[in-house]
């Protein structure tokens, strides 16, 4: 296992390379480039000045996380080739800088969604929430309003600009069936996993978060039965997963550590998220601190998990709540993030040492 943790990059990223060096027990980053429009290719220039910054700092940059896939491969449009060849090139450029696993995700137009990005605790803190109810009152512009009165930054995915031709994009997903998105994605596969067997780079999707369909849209990785359809798409291990305990985890049907168990056994998990969330009733959750009796999810299984049947993934804590006054980008803090880190390092020590007494 090597212990990362998200980072943003020099400019938008509150978080320093130094901070992160300075949390016990973490090798790396799973590193972002978020400036790069989606769609164009990554050059080599700016992949190199990055990873060396972050090699400067003593630590790895063998995970990014995300190239985003441009709407026209999930659409389907015939300009998907294009966009499909710089993918491929973006790969090429990472895999020459050391990069070993890309997380990505297909979920049409959004990336991960909350109702409230500031639900105050008992203890003072704030995390991430979701209501589903309350989401149905709500259209995509106000969520994103909603971000950007609450927040200095916007949620991943939802950056205003992107969003500005919102309506005429989600309309040509009203009329797609999960099937034709699953087509698209097949022919994206299909497209990138013979340059990632070329250059040795392991492609991990990250599940929907949160683990249904919301404004009607289809989406695709968000159970077993689709994770299984992903992996059925190319049978190759640069086509694996990135599991992300909290995102599957929202959904209680979705049994977390079994999934671990089994795609690990399949080798096909290239990364691991691990968070905890809270049920709080139906569709409808926030999230806890990392620690199983903080929320709903056994942590100690999903690293036991994580443990026995895929040792060698590369494993981040996710979203965090504010803590101790901090006010960096919502889910993205230091602090609490830091003491997930610690908290799941010593859940590995635990299991480590017991299991080879
Ligand atoms: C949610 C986050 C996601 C994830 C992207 C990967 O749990 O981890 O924002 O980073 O979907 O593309
Ligand atoms: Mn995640």
């Amino acid at each position: 296992m090597k212990m990362t943790f998200r980072w943003y990059g020099p400019e938008t990223d509150p978080i320093t390379l130094e901070n992160i060096r300075q949390i016990p027990g973490t090798s790396g980053i799973m590193g972002a480039m978020d400036w790069i429009p989606v769609g164009e290719v990554w050059s080599e220039d700016e992949i190199s000045s990055y990873v060396h910054k972050v090699n400067e700092a003593g630590l790895e940059c063998e995970v990014i996380e995300s190239v985003n896939v441009h709407e026209d491969i999930k659409l389907g449009k015939p300009s998907r080739d294009t966009y499909i060849t710089n993918y491929c090139k973006t790969l090429e450029n990472l895999a020459g800088h050391g990069v070993k696993v890309v997380v990505y995700n297909f979920m049409p137009v959004f990336d991960w969604l909350r109702t409230e990005l500031f639900h105050r605790n008992e203890d003072g803190s704030t995390c991430l929430y979701y209501d589903h109810e309350e989401l149905e009152g709500l259209t995509p512009q106000d969520i994103v309003k909603s971000t950007l009165d609450s927040s200095a930054f916007p949620l991943p995915g939802w950056e205003p600009e992107r969003l500005a031709d919102l309506d005429e994009v989600m309309a040509q997903y009203t009329d797609m069936t999960p099937d034709q998105l699953r087509d698209n994605y097949r022919y994206f596969l299909e497209g990138i996993v013979p340059t990632c067997e070329k250059v040795s780079i392991r492609m991990a999707v990250h599940p929907d978060d949160p683990a249904w369909d919301i404004f009607g849209i289809p989406r695709i990785v968000h159970s077993d039965s689709d994770l299984q359809k992903v992996v059925d798409l190319v049978d190759s291990p640069a086509n694996s997963l990135c599991v992300c305990a909290g995102s599957l985890g929202s959904n209680p049907d979705n049994d977390v550590p079994a999934i671990f168990t089994k795609y690990g056994d399949m080798g096909r998990i290239a990364a691991a998220h691990v968070r905890n969330v809270k049920f709080l009733g139906h569709k409808k959750f926030k999230e806890a601190a990392h620690l199983s009796s903080d929320g709903s999810l056994d942590m100690y299984a999903i690293m036991k998990a994580i443990h026995d049947h895929c040792p060698d993934v590369y494993i981040r804590p996710d979203h965090g709540r504010m803590i101790w006054g901090e006010m960096g980008r919502p889910g993205y803090p230091l602090y609490d993030r830091a003491l997930g880190i610690t908290y799941l390092n010593g859940l590995w020590e635990a299991i480590d040492k017991a299991s080879t007494r």
